[in-house]
């Protein structure tokens, strides 16, 4: 036993925090997954079984549980493991991560519960207002406040790994940081730049508004505030993601990181270029000019460039890997990776789909054709691709190495891990092709009923029928997937002993490592300010422009609940009746 050397037996109290947030995200993932198949099925009218009014609430929980909850849950814990191993040091205060931790739970359950509302009579709240909370559709004060208590606890899981670093630092003055804690920082602090705009959103306009304390908001303001921020989160659900790949995948591949400066150049340039772009999610908003939007454009494609880095150092490494372990060829290599393993087999094909889902967020970016995908069902496979899978199989992955390593209990089944992880792949393969073909015949997203009344969309090859069932069944193969993934956390969790077979909690050596990146790189506060400005370039003017035409508090819109519909029926009823 003395032998063994996993993370919980290293950081044992932070090893329980970390479990609670892993827990967190699993059961948001649960809960979301099987909301997107009741959606999956209704919008290809395969099974409606809840009404069309309610979907929205559906759509929201789902939204809201799968790319808030389930990805930053499981994001700050495996960032306080990456902080921890590579400084060799535990947080400076346990009873601090236990605060951030509880106030993000305090702040999901506030949001969980207002939009629950939505379907349940007997609880008085509702947030009908998807994912991006657009004014004029207006929630419960509760789902703002819960919002903001979860970013905040965001925030001081950050402030956690500073400390902890700076600490750190004290003893090692003159030594360059950690790849790991580097990339974790670098993540928070653009992080902290961009929760800027959906704070000032959320407490200087929504709330007010949601409160009674102001009548009115200006929509395209609120809009574009959400947007400096709706961009760089995306990022914060993939730098994790890509620092799994740069720091686990080489060594589960049975190699080392091509190259440590690379990596740092990466995260650099997200820290630069993450927020100076959101605009490009609203190319088709008027009221921005198109110089801004031109801006956000060229700012987007120059953010191309750390993924295309990324591509190439992460393919390098698992080559490194694949000839260590006897791979040969131009492509003979490829045979020679661990594709038996889960944990290897999950990240890699995460990483494939994500070239996938690159392309079409290239494709999103072009500021004349995102008028031919926007609000499409286009978008929805661009992002079941990236977050919904980049993402959200790298993590279900990795568990299956974290899980081992936090309880000191061998995984419960690897053979139905790699099974999951090859049908998360089928079952995304169905379902996000079938839905960017949708979208480029201009079928919408966020609609319950997309073949309207009397009127049928006409893609130039296959059936509509054929891209539903498509949908319907990558959907079913996801849901599966995802609960084959759960039994088997919690069957390694509840079931077995501690177990000696573990192995020690360890990440990928580097083939050119820190000695040879620039000290620049770990220059924070310069790539900080470089950021700060880069914003005020993007922003000031766009936003400037946005006050003077409508006002800081808009021109007196007025508020728009779904949820206060008294007879769902008879909403329906009106709303076909307006359509011809
Ligand atoms: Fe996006 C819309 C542009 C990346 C998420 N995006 C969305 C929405 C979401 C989202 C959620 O410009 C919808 C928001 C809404 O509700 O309205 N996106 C981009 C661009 C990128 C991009 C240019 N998006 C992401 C990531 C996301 C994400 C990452 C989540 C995690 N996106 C847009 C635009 C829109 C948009 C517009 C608005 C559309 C509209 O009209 O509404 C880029 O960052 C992508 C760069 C990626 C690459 C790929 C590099 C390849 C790699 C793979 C390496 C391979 C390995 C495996 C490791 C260039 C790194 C090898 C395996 C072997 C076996 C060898
Ligand atoms: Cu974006």
């Amino acid at each position: 036993m003395a032998m063994r050397n996993a993370y919980v037996d290293q950081f044992p109290a932070e090893a329980r925090v970390i479990r609670a947030t892993l827990w967190s995200s699993f059961l948001a993932l649960a809960i979301g997954g099987t909301l997107g198949l009741i959606q999956g099925l209704h919008r290809t009218d395969v099974l409606r079984f809840i009404d069309s009014t309610d979907y929205y609430t559906v759509l929201t929980a789902h939204g809201v549980l799968l790319v808030i909850t389930f990805t930053i849950f499981f994001l700050v814990g495996i960032f306080t493991w990456a902080v921890t191993t590579s400084l060799d040091r535990g947080v400076e205060d346990i009873r601090f991560t236990w605060g951030w931790y509880i106030m993000m739970v305090v702040g999901t359950i506030l949001v969980g519960v207002s939009i629950l509302g939505g379907v349940v009579e007997q609880i008085p709240m509702n947030a009908d207002v998807l994912f991006t909370f657009y004014a004029p559709l207006q929630a419960h004060p509760a789902f703002y406040v819960g919002l903001v208590l979860f970013v905040v606890g965001s925030w001081l899981a950050g402030a956690d790994w500073f400390r902890t670093w700076w600490a750190w630092k004290k003893d090692n003055p003159d030594e360059r940081i950690p790849l790991p804690t580097f990339m974790a920082l670098t993540t928070m602090l653009f992080w902290y730049l961009s929760t800027l705009g959906v704070a000032i959103s959320i407490l200087a306009f929504l709330l007010p508004w949601s409160l009674g304390i102001i009548d009115s908001v200006n929509p395209l303001l609120t809009r574009t505030l959400f947007w400096f921020f709706g961009h760089p989160v995306v990022y914060f659900w993939l730098m994790p993601a890509y620092m799994l790949w740069y720091i686990m995948l080489p060594k589960v591949s049975g190699g080392k990181l091509f190259s440590d400066p690379l990596a740092r150049v990466v995260f650099v340039l997200f820290l630069l270029l993450s927020t100076p772009v959101g605009i490009h999610h609203q190319y088709l908003d008027p009221g921005i000019a198109e110089g801004f939007k031109f801006i956000a454009m060229t700012n987007t494609m120059f953010l191309l460039l750390p993924s295309l880095l990324t591509a190439f150092t992460v393919v390098a490494s698992m080559e490194h890997g694949a000839r260590q372990r006897g791979g040969d060829g131009y492509l003979g290599w490829l045979k020679a990776l661990p594709w038996r393993d889960p944990v290897f087999t999950g990240m890699a094909l995460a990483g494939l789909m994500f070239a996938a889902g690159g392309f079409s967020g290239m494709i999103n970016a072009g500021l004349n054709i995102n008028y031919l995908v926007h609000n499409s069902w286009w978008v929805v496979g661009h992002f079941h691709l990236t977050v919904g899978t980049a993402v959200a199989l790298t993590f279900m992955a990795a568990s299956y190495w974290f899980m081992p390593q936090l309880t000191g209990k061998e995984l419960w089944n690897r053979s139905v891990a790699l099974v999951q992880v090859v049908l998360w792949f089928i079952g995304m393969t169905f379902m996000s092709n079938a839905m960017h073909r949708a979208g480029l015949f201009g079928m919408p997203r966020r609609t319950a009923e997309p073949q309207y009344q009397g009127f049928n969309f006409e893609p130039a090859v296959g059936t509509v029928g054929e891209i539903n069932a498509q949908v319907a069944l990558g959907a079913v193969l996801l849901t599966i997937s995802v609960y084959l993934f759960i039994v088997n956390m919690v069957l390694t969790s509840v079931g077995g002993s501690s177990s000696d077979a573990i192995p020690d909690n360890t990440y990928a050596g580097t083939l050119s490592g820190a000695e040879d990146s620039p000290v620049i790189l770990d220059n924070l506060k310069l790539w900080t300010s470089i950021a700060a400005v880069l914003v005020i370039i993007a922003y000031s003017l766009p936003l400037a422009s946005i006050i003077d035409a409508g006002g800081l508090f808009g021109p007196g819109i007025d508020a728009w609940e779904p949820g206060v519909v008294v007879d769902p029926n008879l909403a329906l009823e009106s709303i076909r009746g307006v359509m011809p």
